[in-house]
């Protein structure tokens, strides 16, 4: 039903019309800085009216070990079982993998009529960790999908910033690699809500990988009543495993909704988003202005709306350059493309 008070480009991006989700995007990847009044009020606009189970499922894991071709097999099981998907994907450029797996639709092998909206983030986004446009992009992308997928790449950083952006994280491995152990030094096992070893169509080298993980994680008991990754054999290849992922995705989503551990996550990924931003636009002097960052934490999680919301009081507490919002002028910014 339309509303008087929703902006069209909000109205439209909820009925899923590809062109106002792309245009929407386009805008909150502006970085120039006049934009950001315009943003703080379309991602808000956007939240507000964004269905809480929608949720954003992160694909993270080491270079090559097929998180592309998963994401394209989870893809297909969603759209199949008639939900929509929408995801921010890496360059179809990449050299890596010849990655135009997910930037062409023939190469992922859904149908014209299922409803997948990709979207191809920079090479430069996806190295080193999650950058403040695939926050927004991700804000996007979820109030129109039931599911967002988030892919990144690495050992580290990657990892971490993801469970930032991700209300769920799937952590890709390698049969065969040995990186587990890496991984568990680098307190990246903590992180994942599901574990995949993929590839399981490579037989005893991924069931060894599978088993090799399982007793390392035996050494570490959870406390009762926490979420206990499950570590899965999956071949995006065969199909092998694909519902069983789908279902503990599931299963982790109805677990941290009724924990509280969802609404706590999307409570401190605002607050994450909002000193990232501070930090990117003003350095040190801006975290120095309001004394530092477990001040700017506090400081932000007092305050209401979205992250730009946060981040714009958390500017003006700290008698930095306010950001404008909703009818204190600087009108909407476009872009010149
Ligand atoms: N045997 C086997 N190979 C697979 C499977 N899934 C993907 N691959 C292969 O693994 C390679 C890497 O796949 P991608 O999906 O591009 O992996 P990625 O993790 O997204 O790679 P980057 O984005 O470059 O880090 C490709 O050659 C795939 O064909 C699988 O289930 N079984
Ligand atoms: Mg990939």
């Amino acid at each position: 039903m339309p509303d008087a008070g929703v902006p069209p480009l909000v109205e439209r991006v909820l009925k899923g019309e590809d062109r106002a989700v792309a245009e929407a995007l386009d805008r909150v990847e502006d970085t120039r800085p006049e934009t950001l009044a315009a943003q703080r009020e379309l991602l808000g606009a956007l939240l507000e009216r964004t269905p809480p189970e929608h949720t954003v499922v992160g694909i993270t894991g080491p270079p090559g070990a097929g998180k592309s071709t998963l994401a394209a097999a989870l893809i297909r099981h969603w759209t199949a079982t008639g939900s929509a998907v929408g995801m921010t994907a890496v360059d179809p450029s990449s050299p890596r993998s010849g990655g135009a797996l997910l930037g062409d639709r023939a190469r992922l092998m859904v149908g014209p009529q299922e409803r997948v909206f990709i979207r191809s983030m920079a090479a430069r986004e996806r190295l080193g960790g999650v950058a403040p446009a695939t926050r927004a992009a991700v804000v996007v992308l979820r109030a129109v999908f039931p599911w967002t997928l988030v892919e990144t790449v690495g050992v580290g950083q990657s990892e971490i910033d993801i469970e930032s952006v991700a209300d769920c994280v799937v952590l890709v491995l390698q049969p065969g690699s040995g990186d587990t152990l890496q991984f568990m030094k680098a307190g990246i096992l903590e992180i994942p809500e599901v574990m995949v070893v993929h590839k399981w169509d490579l037989g005893a080298v991924a069931e060894q990988t599978r088993a090799d993980l399982e007793s390392i994680l035996a050494l570490t008991p959870s406390p009762p009543g926490a979420w206990k990754a499950p570590v899965l054999g999956v071949s995006a290849q065969t199909g092998h495993g694909v519902a069983d992922l789908a279902e503990r995705i599931r299963e982790y989503g109805t677990h941290a909704e009724r924990t509280g551990r969802l609404e706590e996550r999307r409570r401190r990924a605002r607050i994450t988003w909002a000193l990232e931003l501070l930090e990117q636009r003003y350095g040190a002097l801006g975290l120095e202005r309001v004394g530092g960052r477990e001040a700017a934490r506090q400081l932000a999680e007092g305050t209401e709306g979205t992250a730009l919301d946060a981040f714009s009081a958390l500017a003006t507490l700290a008698g930095l350059e306010p950001v404008p919002g909703k009818g204190e002028g600087s009108g909407r910014g476009s872009r010149s493309r």
